[in-house]
């Protein structure tokens, strides 16, 4: 088993659709261990995304994502990160497949429905940003 970080982005719980989500996630066979509602500030969406600070789309982005509510969770797998990811699909929705959670439900690059975590050390550091150790179960 290892554990990935992800998270149902502004424009998704906007719009709705992060029941639908979540029973996604289920339905693919992960076990949610960690899961809260939060709304990320300003300062904390500049670290998160600390990595795309020289990316021109990196005030766009986190002006986004401390744009109004987001769930975050941790999600445990066999290959959690690579399983997570192949569930969300491509970050452009227009070249994501079927049945990919971006294809169901992203609107565009940027609004793109869901995060998922690029690697073990990355989901690692994902989930102790969000989560206190005593918000996550056994
Ligand atoms: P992924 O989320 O699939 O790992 P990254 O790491 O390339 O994709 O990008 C991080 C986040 O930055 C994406 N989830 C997306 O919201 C945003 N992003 C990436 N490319 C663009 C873009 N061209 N315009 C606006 N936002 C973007």
């Amino acid at each position: 088993m290892s554990r990935t970080f992800a998270m149902i982005k502004p424009d998704a719980v906007q719009a709705g659709n992060a029941g639908n989500i979540i029973a996604h996630i289920q339905k693919a066979g992960f076990r949610i261990v960690g899961m809260k509602l939060v709304q990320i500030s300003m300062k904390q969406a500049q670290g998160f995304y600390e990595v795309h600070r020289e990316r021109p789309f990196y005030g766009e982005l986190t002006e986004f994502m401390s744009s109004g509510p987001s769930v975050v969770l941790a999600l445990d797998a066999e290959g959690a990160v690579q399983k997570w990811r192949d569930t969300i699909g491509a970050t452009d929705p227009a070249e994501a497949a079927d049945g990919t959670i971006r294809k169901l439900y992203a609107e565009s690059k940027g609004k793109n429905a869901v995060h998922g975590s690029d690697a073990d050390e990355t989901a690692a550091a994902e989930i102790a940003f969000f989560f206190a150790g005593t918000e996550l179960v056994g």
